[in-house]
This record gives C-alpha cells, sequence and structure tokens, in this order.
C-alpha cells in the first residue's frame, strides 16, 4: 500500500518562530519548507515573477494536476493510502488572474515595504503555483494559510494533517523584532540574542552589511500583531474544529522544540534527532 504524504503548516504571529521552528522540522525530517514570506521576498529581488506561470485562465477548467508519489522518507504507521489524496474526480483549478511574468513582484512590493499582509489573490496563486512543484514531497507551509479565504483556496487541493499554532507573548514578539537583522539579498535573519551573526552587522555566509527592517520597528510591530490576530483567528478555529491543530504556548522556541519534534514524531521517521538543531 503506499503510504500518505504529510501536508503541515505551522501558524503563528510575525517574531513567533514559524521560521526557526519550520527550518528545524525541515532538518530532521527532511520537509520541505515553504515559507510564503520567502516566496514573495524571492519574487521581489527576481523580478520575475516566481511562481507564477499561468494555471489557468478564467473561465478555463483543467483537472488539478497533484498526484502525489511515495514519498521517500518513511511514514509511520496510521497513515492511509497516496490514492486517499486524489480526488474522486478531478477538481476545477482555482480561477486565478493570469499575471505577468513580473506582477506577483510588483503587486506584492508595496505590502511587504508596510509590513501588511499581501492581498489573498496574489499569495494564492503564487503558493498554488509553488505546492503544484512539490506535489510528490511531504511539505510543511509557513505562514500560509493566514486569512479565511487563503486556508478556503489551500482546501481545494488538499487537507492539512497537521497545523502547529506558535502562541507567544506580544513583549516577547516585540522584543525579538526589534533586535532582529535582516541580510535582504538572501532573508537570512539574525537575532542579536538568539542567533547573533558572527560579526556584529554584517552577514555570515556573504560578509554583507545586516539591516533592520523599518516593519520591525515597536510601533510597526504593534499593528502588524494587531492584524495578525484578526486575519488568522477565523484559521486557527477551522484547524481546531478538523482536529488537525496543535497549539503551543511559550517564550523560548528551544522549550517547545521538543514538543513540535515529538508531534512530528509520531507521523514520520525522524533524519536527525531533536538535540541536532
Ligand atoms: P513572513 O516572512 O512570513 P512574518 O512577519 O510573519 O514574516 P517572521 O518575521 O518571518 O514572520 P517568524 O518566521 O514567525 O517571523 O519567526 P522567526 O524568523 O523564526 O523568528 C523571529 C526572530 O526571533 C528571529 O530573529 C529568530 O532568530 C528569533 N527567535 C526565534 N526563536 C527565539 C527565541 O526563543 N528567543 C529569542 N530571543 N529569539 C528567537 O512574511 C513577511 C511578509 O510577507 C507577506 C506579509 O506582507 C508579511 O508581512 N506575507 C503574506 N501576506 C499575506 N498572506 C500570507 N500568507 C503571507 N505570507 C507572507
Ligand atoms: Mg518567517
Amino acid at each position: 500500500m503506499a503510504a500518505r504524504l504529510l501536508r503541515a503548516a505551522v501558524l503563528g504571529p510575525p517574531g513567533s518562530g514559524k521560521g526557526t521552528v519550520s527550518q528545524r522540522v525541515a532538518h530532521s525530517f527532511g520537509l520541505q519548507h515553504l515559507s510564503s514570506g520567502r516566496f514573495l521576498r524571492d519574487s521581489l529581488r527576481a523580478g520575475s515573477g516566481h511562481g507564477a506561470k499561468p494555471l489557468a485562465r478564467r473561465g478555463q477548467e483543467t483537472s488539478w494536476p497533484f498526484r502525489p508519489t511515495v514519498p521517500s522518507t518513511p511514514v509511520l504507521s496510521g497513515w492511509t493510502s497516496a490514492e486517499s489524496l486524489l480526488p474522486a474526480s478531478p477538481l476545477p483549478l482555482p480561477l486565478f488572474v493570469p499575471f505577468g511574468p513580473t506582477e506577483v513582484g510588483h503587486m506584492a512590493r508595496q505590502y511587504l515595504e508596510k509590513g501588511l499582509l499581501v492581498p489573498d489573490h496574489v499569495i494564492t496563486r503564487l503558493m498554488m503555483s509553488e505546492l503544484e512543484l512539490r506535489s510528490d514531497q511531504h511539505w510543511l507551509l509557513d505562514g500560509f494559510p493566514r486569512t479565511i479565504g487563503q486556508a478556503e483556496a489551500l482546501d481545494r487541493v488538499c487537507d492539512l494533517d497537521l497545523v502547529i499554532s506558535l502562541n507567544i507573548p506580544f513583549e516577547t514578539l516585540k522584543d525579538r523584532l526589534s533586535r532582529r537583522w535582516v541580510h535582504l539579498p538572501s532573508g537570512r535573519v539574525y537575532n542579536l540574542d538568539f542567533n547573533p551573526p558572527l560579526v556584529p552587522g554584517v552577514d555570515d555566509v556573504t560578509g554583507e552589511p545586516l539591516v533592520q527592517q523599518e516593519d520591525d520597528r515597536p510601533d510597526a510591530v504593534a499593528a502588524r500583531l494587531r492584524r495578525y490576530k484578526d486575519a488568522a483567528k477565523p484559521v486557527i478555529e477551522l484547524y481546531r474544529r478538523r482536529g488537525v491543530l496543535h497549539q503551543f504556548s511559550g517564550t523560548e522556541t528551544n522549550k517547545i522544540w521538543p514538543y513540535v519534534h515529538n508531534l512530528f514524531s509520531s507521523k514520520l521517521a525522524p533524519l536527525q534527532s531533536k538535540d541536532t538543531n
């Protein structure tokens, strides 16, 4: 019997540790780490409409191209066959506006620069393209879905098996973000306490300067957190009702991590112990 592919997501406010936890999960379990923020930044940088190839024109319908295959990582018992992931009959593709090659980057830039959520139709379009490329792998979404509209779009292509919600106190988030420095070309993130660069103010890999982003200022952070809460509440409720939500509260990622590792271990055989991160 073919094994099923794991579909997971990490939700949480800005600075809650989504990226840090996702990187550890990806490293420990061999999942693809798919960060919506990272894809957006890539599309801005490349100016090449990352993931923007048209899937369908408005009004066209085609069968959904997801066809999961047996994953390379062993899956533990309690999982059903890959066939169970396939729709009983071909699903119509979500109808996306056919963006041109550079449009995702152009449309997202103004929102990213202000720390605002990118409109659902832009981010959904981008993420669906990326998911399509990885239909035969286990994956973990980082920062998507963030609104109920995005969750509904994701529902049209798959069911999430595991959703982690990071519940971190506001003061902790404010402190973390105000001590965060970024290497813009790569998206590498440093924190002056948690993972400082080897040389202050300089990226470890390239030696290029690090910057502090406008939306990491304390007043901007407060507004971002409020917006997050409003948009995320119905998403969290949706996954809670479905019985796939696992909420973790705390102020330190290192303390939350062993629980997250245990949770994923109940679904996938680890490649690395939790202590190797
Ligand atoms: P992103 O890129 O998803 P945010 O703002 O949601 O960005 P961010 O900033 O990436 O979230 P995170 O991934 O939750 O935070 O957290 P992280 O980077 O792992 O940790 C934050 C900092 O704290 C780091 O410096 C880390 O080292 C440190 N840290 C972690 N754990 C600890 C700890 O235990 N102790 C300490 N001291 N430090 C720690 O999205 C960017 C933008 O893209 C758009 C939006 O405009 C968004 O603002 N976007 C979307 N728009 C609409 N819909 C979507 N689905 C979108 N996705 C992205
Ligand atoms: Mg992140």
